[in-house]
């Protein structure tokens, strides 16, 4: 176990864009310990000024190839840009994956470019509470563009990355006759939609099925004053990166303005019940683990049912809250 560095310092670090602080405050973020809570209130308050852009799509569909092309058009463009990858099925993989792309790239070494795994499964509060927090700390750190990649299946994918300033879906060609940001139900989702591997010949067949599912308004939720564009971008060619590139700015620009008010009140609400969840959950487990072993005899007996001893369990939180 490493030292426990207190809070104060930790955010001066941080704020300092000191990685190794970073890294070890995303961590504790993580890990959902009750005691980083006084760091994370204080990074909260100093958050705020990054652009967040949430990528997901179905597996295959070139997220993690995008999301390394984009660190480095990003980078070239002087942001620094920190990328937090989440992978539900295997922790790690979305992250080395992309982490051995980046070394191998012109990006190897450079302190500007940041790409963080999470490792949130089972934390409490959630994969969404600790990525949240991961962002802001990364905010504070001072980079000013953070990039959201997740795969687009489950629920916790999908809200993770709608809870991002400019969310982008990307859709692959030849994973299947049908639009996949259709079938998993991203297309509303989206502010830009990407067809990766634009190289290939069948890309516009999926540029021209996405367009066309546009045009037929199948779309809801669309942010007023903004129209989604449908790029086709090539990681191996470079084709339309250019193009993305504006199109982030300028949702980044369009969701700034007042009209952007009403999805930072969603995202915000959304934040206020994951962290809401993860207090609960600290409080349920502290307070009723005396309790639980008897109750747990008596449910094994068969004596009581689940919830009858599950509503007796809650209703000591509520009759104890502290
Ligand atoms: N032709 C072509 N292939 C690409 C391009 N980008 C990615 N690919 C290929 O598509 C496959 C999937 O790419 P990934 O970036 O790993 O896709 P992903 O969406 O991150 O996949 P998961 O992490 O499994 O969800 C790989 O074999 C890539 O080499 C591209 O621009 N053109
Ligand atoms: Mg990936």
């Amino acid at each position: 176990m490493s030292r426990y560095v207190p809070s104060e310092d930790l955010i001066a670090r941080v704020a300092a864009g000191e990685i190794a602080a970073i890294a070890r405050l995303i961590s504790r973020a993580e890990a959902g310990a009750a005691e980083a809570r006084p760091a994370l209130s204080s990074i909260y308050r100093l958050a705020g000024r990054a652009h967040v852009v949430g990528i997901t799509g179905v597996p295959g569909s070139g997220k993690s190839t995008l999301v390394a092309t984009l660190a480095a058009a990003l980078r070239a463009a002087g942001h620094k840009v920190a990328v937090v990858a989440i992978d539900p099925s295997s922790p790690y993989s979305g992250g080395s994956i992309l982490g051995d792309r980046i070394r191998m790239s012109a990006l190897a070494g450079d302190p500007g470019v940041y790409i963080r795994s999470m490792a949130t499964r089972g934390a409490v509060g959630g994969m969404a509470r600790a990525t949240l927090d991961a962002v802001d700390i990364l905010d504070v750190g001072g980079f000013d563009t953070i990039v959201i990649e997740t795969v687009g299946v489950g629920q916790d994918e999908v809200e993770i990355v709608k809870a991002s300033a400019t969310t982008i879906v990307v859709s692959a060609p030849g994973l299947g006759d049908d639009v996949q940001a259709i079938k998993a139900g991203m297309l509303e989702i989206a502010d830009i939609h990407v067809v990766s591997k634009a190289d290939r010949s069948d890309a516009n067949r999926t540029l021209a099925d996405i367009k066309h599912m546009m045009a037929l308004g199948l779309r809801a939720g669309v942010a007023a004053g903004w129209t989604v564009p449908v790029i086709g971008v090539s990681s191996y060619s470079g084709e339309g990166v250019e193009l993305l590139l504006a199109a982030i700015a300028s949702h980044g620009e369009a969701a700034r303005t007042p009209a952007g008010d009403a999805r930072r009140a969603t995202i915000a609400d959304f934040r206020l019940a994951k962290t809401a969840e993860a207090i609960l959950l600290d409080r349920f487990t502290a307070a009723t683990a005396p309790r639980r072993a008897a109750l747990g005899i008596r449910l094994s007996r068969r004596e009581a049912d689940p919830y009858s001893l599950a509503s007796e369990l809650v209703e000591t939180l509520i009759k104890d809250p502290t």
